[in-house]
């Protein structure tokens, strides 16, 4: 028997996912696993790209330094991306979006497997690695209409460079993103916290926000993390296998 097969939702958790108004799910990279998406952090294992960690390769002193390597960085992951699909876990969470008054779902994660899942309004914290950003005028451009020129694509509509429209460390949130993340997390009555390692701010907050607003906090994760001792409730599984508990 794996673990999660003799996993079963609490009563209590039961009532309240009936009874709840106001829902935010917050989800990390740990969501994606289940679909083929390397982590970052967890289960040992540490993201490094041609010696580099991922939050140096991944970082606003690299785009600075070297934006031609960013991109390598960042087409690799979208060769990888492009055959993969949603899972049980983002399909569950969708299917949310009908259960709730208000369901809001925050993402660490720029791969875009939520909206793919059918999750609409998801609020993405750190970008989305599908999208490119003009240094010049801010245009925003498909990457499957990227043409590289030396390495570095060009915006369609003024010729300046393109970058990743991602947060990278060291760089701002989307304006608006995370304090609309904040603001639910303020109202909500349960916060699901799903396959992050939680270490990264300010997006690790939104569950410290929720806890301090009273909100059920539940943790769904194969390990232990950094939020474990804050939340209500912790499961300890699959994102795939868990979370479509809920709708038995
Ligand atoms: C900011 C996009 C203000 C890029 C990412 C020094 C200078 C500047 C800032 C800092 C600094 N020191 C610290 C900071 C703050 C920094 C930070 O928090 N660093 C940490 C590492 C200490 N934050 C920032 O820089 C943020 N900006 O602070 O702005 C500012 C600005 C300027 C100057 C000062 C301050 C921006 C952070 C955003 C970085 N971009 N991603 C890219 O993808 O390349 S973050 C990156 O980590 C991903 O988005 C990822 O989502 C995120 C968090 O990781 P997780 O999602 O949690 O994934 P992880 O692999 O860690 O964990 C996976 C979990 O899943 C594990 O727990 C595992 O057990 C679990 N799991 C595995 N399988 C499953 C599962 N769970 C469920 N089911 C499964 N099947
Ligand atoms: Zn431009």
């Amino acid at each position: 028997m794996t673990p999660t097969e003799t996993l079963s939702i609490s009563e209590e958790l039961r009532e309240r996912f009936a009874q709840a108004n106001n829902v935010l799910v917050l989800t990390g990279a740990g969501v994606s696993a289940e679909s083929g998406v390397p982590t970052f952090r967890g289960g040992g294992n540490t993201t490094v790209w041609k010696g580099m960690p991922f939050d140096v390769i991944s970082s606003a002193g690299m785009i600075a330094r070297d934006l031609p390597a960013v991109w390598e960085w960042f087409n690799y992951r979208r060769g990888l991306l492009a055959v993969l699909k949603p899972n049980p876990g983002h399909e569950a969470i969708a299917g949310w979006q009908t259960r709730f008054r208000d369901l809001t779902l925050v993402t660490q994660n720029i791969d875009g497997l939520h909206q793919a899942a059918g999750s609409h309004n998801v609020i993405e914290l750190h970008g989305n690695i599908w999208r490119a950003r003009c240094f010049e005028c801010k245009a925003r451009h498909h990457a499957r209409e990227l043409k590289f020129d030396n390495n570095v694509p060009v915006c369609f509509d003024c010729g300046g460079n393109l970058r990743p429209d991602v947060v990278l460390f060291g760089e701002m949130l989307p304006a608006g993103a995370f304090e609309a993340a904040a603001a639910k997390a303020h109202t909500c009555d349960l916060c699901f916290v799903v396959g992050t390692s939680a270490v990264v701010y300010p997006a690790a907050s939104i569950p410290e926000i929720a806890r301090g607003a009273s909100a059920y906090v539940v943790e769904v994760n194969p390990e232990r993390t950094a939020l474990s001792d804050l939340c209500d409730e912790v499961l300890t599984g699959k994102a795939g296998e868990i979370l479509p508990l809920f709708d038995q």
